[in-house]
C-alpha cells in the first residue's frame, strides 16, 4: 500500500485530497497542528470511516514552524509522496501577519524539503513532493491568460512567501535531484471553503439573509476578477503531477474569469434576492495592494496530465449556495447553544 503524507490535511484541499487518496488505496498520514478546540471537522467523516486495526488515515501532531518535528514525522511515516498544503493561506491576513506568514508559508516548505532530503539520503528511497503554489505569484499580471511562462509579480506578503516556497521547491530539484513539483493553482472553492474567503463569505451571508438570520453583507473590492474552480477537481491534478515520469510546474485553472460582483449577483439571484439590496462596501476589507485580474490557461495540464475541470462557475456557485442554505436553515431552526 502506498503511503502519502499530507500537511494542511484539516484544510479545504487537505480534506478532498485525503478522500481522493484513500479511495485510490493509499494509507494517508496527515499533520495536524495543536489547537485548544477540536479542529478537524473537515476530515471527521474520514476518521470515522477508516477506523479499524489498520487505519487508512493516521494523524500526527506537528507544525510547519517546527522543523525537528517535521523531520521526525517524515522518518516515522516513510512516505512515498508528500503533499505540502499547509500555509497561512489568507492573503488579507498576510498583510497583518507578514512575519508569521513568511515563517509558515515560505520557510515551512523549506523545513519540509530539508526533512525529505535527509530522509531520502539516509534510506535511498525516493520521496515525491508536491508544493501548493498559487496564482497569487502572478499578482500584477504581465499578460492574460497566465500560464507557466508568465512572469511573477506577487502583491502581498502571502504571494511573496509562496514565491519563496515555489523557487526553493525547484531549487531542491535542481540541486539534489528531488522529484518535486509545483502546482500553480488558481482560486478553487467548495462548500468546505473557509468562511473568510470571499466566495464562502458571500454564500454564507446570502443564505443567512434568505432565512432571516442576517440583513447585510459587508465586502471590500467587488471589481477584482478571479478564475474560480472546484477544489474537488483540483486535488486530482496534484496527484497526477506526482505520477508523471518527470517533475514539473503546472497551471491548474478553468480559463474563465468573473468579478466578485458577478459572484454576488449569481449567488443572491439563486435565492431570489438582489445583491444590491444587501451588500455594503466596507473599506476595512480593501487590501494595501490588490490583484485585479486572474485567468489561467491549464493547456499544459490538459496536454500532459490529461486534466480538465469538471465544474464551471455557475455550477460552483449553485453547489455552494445550496449547501449553505441547508446550514442556514438548520441554524435558524436549531440555534447553537452557548455554554457558560
Ligand atoms: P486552508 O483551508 O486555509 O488550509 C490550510 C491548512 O494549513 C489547514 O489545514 C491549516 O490548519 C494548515 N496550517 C496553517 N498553519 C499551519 C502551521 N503552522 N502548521 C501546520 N499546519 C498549518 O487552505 P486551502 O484552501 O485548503 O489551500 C491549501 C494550500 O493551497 C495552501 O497552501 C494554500 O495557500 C494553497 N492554495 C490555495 C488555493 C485556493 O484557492 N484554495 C489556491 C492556490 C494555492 P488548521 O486547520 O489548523 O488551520
Ligand atoms: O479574495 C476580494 C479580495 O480572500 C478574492 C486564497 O485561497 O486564492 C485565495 O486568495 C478577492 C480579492 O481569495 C472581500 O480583495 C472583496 O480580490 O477569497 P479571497 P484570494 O485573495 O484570491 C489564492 C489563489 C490563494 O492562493 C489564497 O491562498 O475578493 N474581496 N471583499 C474580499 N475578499 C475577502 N476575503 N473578504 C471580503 O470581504
Amino acid at each position: 500500500m502506498k503511503r502519502a503524507l499530507v500537511t494542511g490535511i484539516t484544510g479545504q484541499d487537505g480534506s478532498y485530497l485525503a478522500e481522493f487518496l484513500i479511495a485510490r488505496g493509499y494509507e494517508v498520514h496527515g499533520i495536524v497542528r495543536r489547537s485548544s478546540a477540536a479542529g478537524a471537522q473537515r476530515i471527521e467523516h474520514l476518521r470515522r470511516e477508516t477506523l479499524g486495526p489498520a487505519p487508512r488515515l493516521v494523524l500526527h501532531d506537528g507544525d510547519m514552524a517546527d522543523g525537528s518535528g517535521l523531520a521526525r514525522i517524515v522518518r516515522e511515516v516513510r512516505p512515498a509522496e508528500v503533499y505540502n498544503l499547509a500555509a497561512q493561506s489568507h492573503v488579507g491576513v498576510s498583510f497583518d501577519q507578514p512575519t508569521y506568514t513568511a515563517d509558515v508559508t515560505a520557510v515551512g516548505a523549506l523545513r519540509l524539503l530539508e526533512a525529505i532530503r535527509d530522509q531520502q539520503e539516509a534510506t535511498g528511497e525516493q520521496i515525491r513532493f508536491y508544493q501548493a503554489s498559487s496564482s497569487e505569484l502572478y499578482g500584477r499580471v504581465a499578460s492574460t491568460p497566465q500560464d507557466e511562462s508568465t512572469p511573477f509579480h506577487p502583491r502581498s506578503p502571502y504571494g511573496v512567501a509562496k514565491l519563496y516556497a515555489h523557487w526553493i521547491t525547484i531549487n531542491y530539484r535542481e540541486s539534489y535531484g528531488l522529484f518535486s513539483c509545483c502546482g500553480i493553482l488558481f482560486n478553487h472553492e467548495s462548500p468546505r471553503r473557509g468562511e473568510s474567503f470571499v466566495t464562502r463569505k458571500i454564500t454564507r451571508a446570502a443564505t443567512r439573509i434568505k432565512v432571516g438570520l442576517q440583513e447585510k453583507l459587508r465586502l471590500g473590492n467587488l471589481d477584482a476578477r478571479r478564475d474560480w474552480g472546484f477544489a474537488g477537481d483540483y486535488v486530482e491534478a496534484m496527484w497526477l503531477m506526482l505520477q508523471q515520469p518527470t517533475p514539473s510546474e503546472y497551471v491548474i485553472a478553468t480559463d474563465e474569469t468573473h468579478s466578485v460582483r458577478e459572484f454576488c449577483e449569481m449567488a443572491f439571484a439563486r435565492l431570489g434576492l438582489d445583491y444590491r439590496d444587501h451588500v455594503e462596501i466596507d473599506p476595512r476589507y480593501f487590501r494595501p495592494a490588490e490583484v485585479d485580474l486572474l485567468r489561467g490557461s491549464a493547456a499544459k495540464a490538459r496536454r500532459e496530465l490529461g486534466w480538465s475541470p469538471s465544474v464551471n462557475f455557475s455550477t460552483l456557485v449553485g453547489m455552494m449556495v445550496d449547501e449553505d442554505l441547508q446550514i442556514a436553515a438548520a441554524e435558524r431552526d436549531h440555534p447553537p447553544r452557548t455554554s457558560m
